[in-house]
């Protein structure tokens, strides 16, 4: 979709309040030079017309266009970044190169797209690199949002890895992107999960090592200033598995789902570029709860056969949210709940819990053709955009699920 006209309301609005505030400072000027009464009176009548149909115009533009004009620039937070707002400069900046940004026409992972199981019974190295760039893309039709990810996808690429492995981890932070990048892995054991060496101004390049130590299914997050959470809930999370030495049991089908949470300033449904909305995302309150990056991610993508078994990889981004994560109509034969590979298992669960920063694999037979739904079953969230359907095709079972009962 074409931004311009956003782009130019956007722009119009940064000159009304520019104007706006100088009508203000010659107004305060001219009153304090002119002492005589009737003729600070008359400057008074003029510059509050100015600035009443200035203030009036930028409202009007504030609330036709829910973007940028109100903007949270100056949230305070009190934690160890200076907060979730977006840095002044930075909006600009974005707002005057808009028509530069990467439009990615489809920003969900493909969640077939995992490597294969590890088969090697030896540690190696693994090189990889990942690549953060800050794109614009459809969080549904017609809604727009400015994403930031690794390797333009969110979540970012599933990474597969074997314990006792060592992993070398290039990241490249885009030339045009607005802000530094960094990457927090939760598979690692050292300050920062990586974060305090692993990060990089837009244009450079860092390069960290660390030994998988852990089997488990971790998530990694950028987790840059001034507020990690603002990274992730633009986009920057995905997935590392680290499998055990033995592996994981085979099954026919593995998918990678993450959840996660997008803030915006707008209504839900609101067409156009919607901007981040840094105190909805400290209230906690997303308007949108997706699996893949946005609305219908994993739509036409999962499919499977009567008498497959399926694992899902499921991780939670957050940034708020913990995931009642669900598939209606199916039980998880097998969840390793958390991600923890080598603990103990649940088996027979309907829900499981995925906290924010989380993750867990769940797995299950399918018994029957037609479409399963997976939910976050804090079930509003679906209405916010938490839904996705694995499709399963093949021949009805009659001795497990009866549509006709009167054919029994
Ligand atoms: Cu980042």
């Amino acid at each position: 979709m074409n931004l311009v006209p956003y782009q130019i309301v956007r722009i119009l609005f940064l000159l009304i309040a520019i104007v706006s505030v100088i009508a203000t400072i010659l107004l305060i000027k001219k009153m304090r030079a002119k002492s005589k009464k009737w003729r600070a009176l008359h400057l008074i009548e003029t510059e509050a017309i100015v600035l009443l149909i200035t203030l009036f115009i930028g409202l009007f533009a504030g609330v036709a266009y829910s973007g940028f004009p109100s903007l949270p620039m100056f949230v305070k937070t009190v934690g160890p970044g200076a907060g979730p707002q977006l840095p002044l400069s930075s909006a600009f900046k974005f707002l005057m190169n808009m028509n530069n940004f990467d439009r990615v026409k489809d920003i969900a992972a493909d969640p077939n797209k995992i490597p294969a199981p590890i088969t090697r019974k030896t540690p190696d190295i693994v090189n990889l690199t990942l690549t953060a760039s800050e794109v614009l893309a459809e969080i549904k039709d017609g809604t727009t949002f400015n994403y930031w990810t690794f390797d333009n996808q969110v979540p970012g690429p599933f990474i597969r890895a074997r314990v006792g492995d060592t992993i070398q981890v290039k990241l490249i932070n885009k030339k045009g992107n607005l802000h530094e990048h960094s990457v927090d892995f939760h598979a690692v054991n050292g300050p920062g999960g990586g974060a305090s060496v692993l990060k990089a101004m837009p244009g450079q390049e860092a390069v960290f090592v660390f030994k998988a130590l852990n089997p488990g299914i971790y998530i990694y997050h950028c987790a840059s200033p001034p507020s990690p959470a603002m990274h992730m809930a633009h986009g920057q999370y995905g997935l590392i598995l680290i499998e055990p030495e033995e592996g994981l049991p085979k099954v026919d089908r593995e998918f990678y789902v993450v959840q996660g949470e997008i803030y915006t300033t707008g209504n839900i449904g609101d067409k156009g570029l919607q901007a981040f909305d840094a105190m909805a995302m400290l209230d906690g309150n997303p308007n949108y709860v997706v699996f893949n990056g946005r609305v219908g991610g994993l739509t036409g993508k999962m499919e499977a056969k009567v008498g497959d078994t399926v694992r899902i990889y499921v991780g939670n981004g957050g940034v708020n949210l913990i995931s009642s994560f669900h598939i209606i109509g199916e039980i998880f034969d097998t969840v390793y709940p958390e991600g923890s590979i080598g603990g103990a298992m649940f088996h027979n669960v309907q829900s499981t819990i995925i906290p924010a920063g989380g993750a867990a694999i769940v797995e299950f037979k399918v018994e029957e053709p037609g479409n399963y739904v997976l939910v976050d079953h804090a079930l509003a969230r679906v209405d916010k955009g938490a839904f996705g359907i694995l499709k399963s095709i093949g021949i009805h079972n009659g001795e497990i699920y009866y549509p006709n009962p009167a054919k029994i």
